[in-house]
């Protein structure tokens, strides 16, 4: 039986995905090279949930489960603004942009997840904490030079990169190549009132 990896994310238009690629190239420039795995424009997401290794004969049945929850959630804006490290500024590993306000996004991750669960996906054990990554730290950078990369991060801080309205969820394939992850949308899902989603 074929598996695939998957995840469910909200999609970036393609003017925040731009903005998002200046801030980037500007924060790696004063990084050092290869210290960082920057997330390629195409690949910016927000995840919602991370789901792992699936049989992909049930991707239909993940559509379906996300089709009849979202479609009772109005679509809401986000803004994108701040950065900051996960799991802290001293031991950086995921370099983040933040989504405000939390609660809609929340609500909506925790109705994924709830879907999700009724299809026997485990829920989420930490409380969702809505960020958009935009960069991880290299693993072979030594623990003394992780300060100095979040301080770049923090300085270097936006303030609102922008509006997203959310009108969807994407339910995406994941395929880790050594170049970089190749991700392919599978399905997409509307929200209640929400249109097609922004192409890429
Ligand atoms: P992130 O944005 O929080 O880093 C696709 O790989 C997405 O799924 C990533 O962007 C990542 O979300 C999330 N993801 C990847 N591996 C994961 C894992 N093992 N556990 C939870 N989320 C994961």
């Amino acid at each position: 039986m074929q598996t695939i990896r998957c995840f469910i994310a909200v999609d970036i238009s393609p003017e925040i995905k731009d903005r998002i690629s200046s801030l980037i190239s500007h924060v790696a420039s004063q990084v050092p090279r290869g210290s960082v795995r920057w997330v390629e424009r195409v690949n910016l997401h927000l995840t919602l949930k991370f789901l792992g290794e699936i049989q992909s004969v049930r991707a239909n049945g993940i559509q379906k489960a996300l089709d009849l929850v979202l479609g009772a959630i109005p679509a809401f804006d986000l803004s994108i603004a701040g950065a900051g490290l996960f799991p802290s500024a001293r031991k950086p590993r995921i370099i983040w942009l933040g989504i405000l306000p939390a609660h809609d996004v929340s609500l909506l991750a925790a109705k994924v997840d709830n879907a999700m669960q009724s299809l026997g996906f485990e829920p989420e054990d930490r409380p969702f904490s809505p960020h958009l990554t935009i960069g991880r730290v290299s693993r072979d950078v030594s623990e003394s030079a992780l300060p100095a990369i979040a301080e770049v991060v923090l300085k270097n801080q936006p303030g609102e990169i922008g509006m997203i309205r959310i009108q969807a969820v994407t339910l995406y394939r994941s395929d880790l190549r050594p170049q970089g992850p190749i991700y392919t949308p599978l399905a997409h899902v509307q929200l209640a009132d929400g249109k097609s989603p922004n192409p890429c």
